[in-house]
């Protein structure tokens, strides 16, 4: 049964409360669970920072302010701010005026403060953890752009006031880099040169997954989740959504490079295999949709919830964007393709490193989402201690989003390419250099006069191509059980299924992972190594362990009763 149909309808009624403590006293039916204090593990928070500089050519000025879980903050029509303790306000505005002035104050995800409730709670109930307060995320944009010390004084002092879990100033994401571009005609299909789709060990076997009931994704949904596309590419499908609060403008500079970087992502996972152009994509009967960041870090965040709302359990959000990490972290010398902030010079990094999108993707992949996120291009290592032990699994700081982080390795050899970040929290790794698809430098044109929109090439690289192999797989392996009426896979067990089934990376002290593989998942997913009748990735599916004989189909069928 759904563990959340009570909340859905409690939501839907207009009885679901907003927050915990009211919903403890409105909790109805008496057993439907809502999570207690007692029975939901804590989460771990990030701690507050003594003191952040403010850069205003590396932040955009906006600063996050999250408040404590329900504290009943709330956006009236009219701007002004109300809590659940009027003195948190009063105090929150005071600060305001006495520093900066005008200010308007905005909440970082759009979507009903009821849905979000309800995913919070939903959340808990699946992972019995306790999740993220997204109403409590606001966006403060002062009036007036202020001197660096009077932003400092003001984060400082936010960060101050008990009722503030964390506040911290928005980053500005990175510019895309356009493509170096030179046109060479080439006539013959792409298809037999994308070697990613080849068996292990050179690719993730596509061809195999391909040959299984569902096995071409038509049942997993993926929203890609980036800055722009080029949805007139003869070879890509139409979406079927488009999440686009903030779509970038048409007279932004970089639009076009942006989408190269969106259509060459597109066409690795759905590039069309039957209209005898181009290439094939990985997973190409997946609905794909996409969500649009912009150049604001917790547009990422806001796009990323939007992506999870329009999506059902299983399905995949592939998140493309990396975000400027600390600075003073070294990468590998001598690698050109290290991607930094250009002004601050600091590693770009996986963009769950913004708060409020790491708290995006946790609420999503506790509520079934499976999300894919590239772990970035700076070089890093992310068990360095310049990240105080948040990507580091075995750290009390660790902050676990439920996403699988990719990295990207060479094609041939199997080692990780030097512009790839590295470290203990990569889960799994994909092609980071030669891979053949829609678009991006544009090389290739099989069907010279060569448009905008029918070029193709093989340089899509770094973590940016890597991700979508993995998202790609990812879809398959859901979509797969669908097809044999099977349960889908949570984030957190597809990660689990990933770390341990593909294709070893060559030995180097950079960890990036396994490369998917297809055909020996579905070996796994399909036997039963424990003897009792339930297949391994149904037992997987469920949270049982497929190691140990738990008692056989009549425990099985009294786990699904209770759940
Ligand atoms: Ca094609
Ligand atoms: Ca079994
Ligand atoms: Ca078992």
């Amino acid at each position: 049964m759904d563990r959340c149909s009570d909340l859905a309808s409690l939501r839907d009624s207009g009885l679901l409360p907003l927050r915990r403590d009211l919903a403890a006293a409105h909790r109805s039916p008496p057993d439907a669970g809502m999570p207690l204090a007692s029975s939901v593990r804590g989460r771990t928070r990030i701690r507050k920072p003594s003191i952040q500089l403010f850069d205003p050519q590396a932040h955009t000025g906006r600063i996050v302010l999250k408040i404590a879980d329900d504290g009943g903050f709330e956006v009236l029509e009219g701007g002004e701010v109300a809590a659940a303790s009027p003195e948190h306000a009063f105090a929150l505005e005071e600060l305001l005026v006495g520093t900066v002035g005008l200010t308007k104050i905005r909440r970082v995800f759009s979507r009903r403060m009821i849905d979000l409730a309800f995913d919070r709670f939903c959340g808990e109930r699946w992972m019995r953890e306790e999740m993220p307060d997204l109403t409590q995320f606001l966006l403060l944009v002062p009036r007036e752009a202020q001197a660096p010390a009077v932003m400092e004084s003001l984060v400082g002092q936010l960060n101050d006031l008990a009722f503030v879990e964390i506040a911290y100033f928005e980053g500005r994401s990175e510019a895309s880099t356009p493509p170096v571009s030179y046109v060479r005609s080439k006539t013959e299909p792409l298809e037999p040169i994308q070697g990613y789709l080849f068996p292990a060990p050179q690719g993730i076997d596509a061809y195999f997954a391909w040959s299984l009931p569902g096995g071409t994704g038509q049942y997993s949904k993926i929203i890609d989740v980036e800055v722009a596309w080029r949805p007139e590419h003869e070879d890509l499908p139409p979406f079927f959504a488009s999440v686009a609060l903030q779509a970038v403008p048409a007279d932004d500079p970089n639009i076009e490079s942006y989408r190269s970087h969106g259509t060459a992502v597109l066409g690795m996972l759905a590039g069309n295999p039957a209209n005898l152009l181009g290439i094939a994509g990985i997973a190409n009967a997946s609905p794909i949709g996409v969500a649009a960041t912009y150049v604001q870090n917790s547009t990422i965040a806001s796009a990323i919830d939007l992506a999870s709302a329009t999506l059902v359990q299983g399905d995949v959000i592939l998140v493309e964007r990396q975000i400027a990490g600390p600075p003073g972290v070294g990468s590998h010398p001598n690698c050109g393709a290290t991607q930094r902030d250009p002004v601050t010079q600091s590693p770009y990094v996986p963009a769950e490193y913004d708060y409020s999108v790491l708290a995006a993707i946790r609420t999503a992949t506790a509520n079934g989402r499976v999300v894919v996120a590239a772990a970035g291009n700076g070089g890093v290592n992310l068990d360095d201690a310049a990240f105080a032990g948040r990507f580091d699994p075995a750290s009390p700081d660790y902050l676990d989003s439920g996403a699988i982080l990719v990295g990207a390795r060479w094609p041939d050899t199997g080692l990780p390419t030097c512009e790839s970040n590295y470290g203990s929290r990569i889960d799994a790794s994909g092609w980071g250099r030669n891979v053949v698809t829609t678009y991006w430098s544009g090389n290739l044109v099989p069907n010279p006069p060569a448009t905008l929109n029918n070029t193709y090439s093989d340089e899509f690289g770094g973590t940016s191509s890597a991700a979508p192999m993995v998202a790609g797989a990812a879809a398959l392996v859901q979509s797969i059980q669908v097809g044999r009426r099977e349960p889908v896979l949570s984030s957190m067990a597809l990660r689990a299924l990933l770390r341990t089934h593909g294709t070893a990376q060559a030995p180097n002290s950079s960890r990036v992972g396994l490369m998917p593989d297809l055909f020996r998942i579905q070996e796994w997913m399909t036997a039963d190594s424990d003897g009792d009748g339930v297949k391994n990735g149904v037992e997987l599916a469920l949270g049982r362990n497929p190691n140990v004989n738990e008692g056989g189909l009549i425990s099985l069928i009294h786990f699904l009763l209770e759940e």
